[in-house]
């Protein structure tokens, strides 16, 4: 399942400017009729005017919904974003509303064409296309306020974090200020892209790198995962939930030195919460900052520094190796989704 790219959304346009466009647009068809008689002219010009204006509003509401992701078509992790940043149900409700309005502007053409055949008076033909334009105004000044919601709604999407869920994932967690997005940093190819969560102000990471030919992606996780559970709302429970069947791998880091906020104890504790939640995925955990610590602390095994990439590489090769995803178990057999000739 590819992931969502938000950032390619295009802007939502303000009712108002809906209009102005359709009408803008509807405006140059009289020129384009060519009928020497004034009556049929007329006819055939407020004809055209009703079509293109509709097209117009119809085209544009109905891109929307198509280009706005379906819901069920999204991962469990982006749809539990979305449900916090913006809520699943109104997402639903506005793009059926939006829908509706396109089908309503359609039919309003119909039903005004059908009118202008039967009329046979060219004062009636321009008092059709009027009182069409009318409706059409009317039905975007009904949905407004959903087409107001949808500009609204992309501005915060636009900031969530894009997981294509068809290659590995590793998710980085640990206390605040352990040294995750140092170390997304310290793996990544490229500067990391900076994202957000809905929960927290704090900024996210999305590094990745690549092992043969595979994208490796390493996500953060800044106030998702380094608090008790037990403070969490439901939303961020959900979140949580879907996070553990995003990741391949978990990496955990535990910050040793003297500077760290929050206490060995208060680690331990979060460690073990953490992996509870979390048993159905592999986890790796290393301790951070080992160019500043004074002593290995005990029971570390691993030891990582992003200032001084010390360890960075043996991490590396055990997280592909953990995520196996590069393993060809039998080499005869096709991969996935290979397209085949009998199908
Ligand atoms: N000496 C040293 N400092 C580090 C290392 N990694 C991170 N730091 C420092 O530790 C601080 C926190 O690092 P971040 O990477 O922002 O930590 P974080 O876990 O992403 O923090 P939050 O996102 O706020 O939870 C920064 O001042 C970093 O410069 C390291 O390997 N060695
Ligand atoms: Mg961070």
């Amino acid at each position: 399942m590819a992931s969502v790219d938000w950032r390619r959304i295009p802007t939502v346009l303000y009712p108002q400017e809906i209009l102005d466009k359709a009408f803008r647009k509807a405006s140059k068809q009289p020129d384009l009729v060519e009928d020497p008689d004034k009556y049929h002219r007329t006819r055939k010009q407020m004809d055209r005017m009703v079509q293109s204006a509709a097209d117009v509003i119809d085209k544009t509401l109905l891109k929307w919904v198509d280009q706005w992701p379906s819901l069920n078509a999204l991962s469990e992790f982006d749809q539990a974003l979305i449900d916090a940043a913006v809520g699943n149900d109104e997402y639903r409700k506005t793009l059926g509303t939006i829908q509706w309005a396109a089908e309503q502007v359609r039919k309003i053409a119909g039903e005004t064409q059908r009118k202008i055949l039967r009329l046979r008076n060219i004062e009636g033909f321009h008092q059709a296309r009027r009182h069409a334009y009318g409706r059409f105004s009317s039905i975007l000044d009904q949905v407004s306020p959903q087409i107001l919601w949808l500009g609204e709604a992309r501005n915060v999407l636009r900031m969530l974090p894009s997981l294509d869920s068809d290659e590995p994932c590793i998710v980085v967690a640990g206390a605040p200020n352990v040294g995750k997005s140092a170390l997304i940093t310290a793996l990544s190819s490229g500067e990391p892209e900076v994202a957000a969560y809905p929960f927290t102000t704090k900024q996210l990471h999305l590094g990745h790198f690549e092992h043969r030919r595979r994208v490796y992606q390493m996500v953060d996780t800044p106030g998702l995962l380094d608090r008790p559970m037990t403070e969490r709302n439901p939303i961020e429970m959900q979140a949580i939930a879907a996070l553990e069947h995003t990741g391949d791998v978990l990496l955990f880091l535990v910050d040793s030195t003297e500077g760290c906020s929050m206490s060995q104890q208060e680690q331990t504790h979060l460690l073990s919460e953490v992996r509870e939640l979390m048993s159905e995925r592999p986890m790796i955990v290393v301790h951070s900052k080992s160019d500043i610590l004074d002593s290995v602390p005990e029971g570390a095994e691993t030891l990582i520094s992003a200032v001084t990439g010390e360890g960075t590489e043996e991490l590396r090769t055990r997280l592909i190796e953990t995520i196996g995803a590069d393993e060809i178990l039998n080499p005869l057999e096709l991969p996935e989704n290979w397209p085949r000739r009998d199908e």
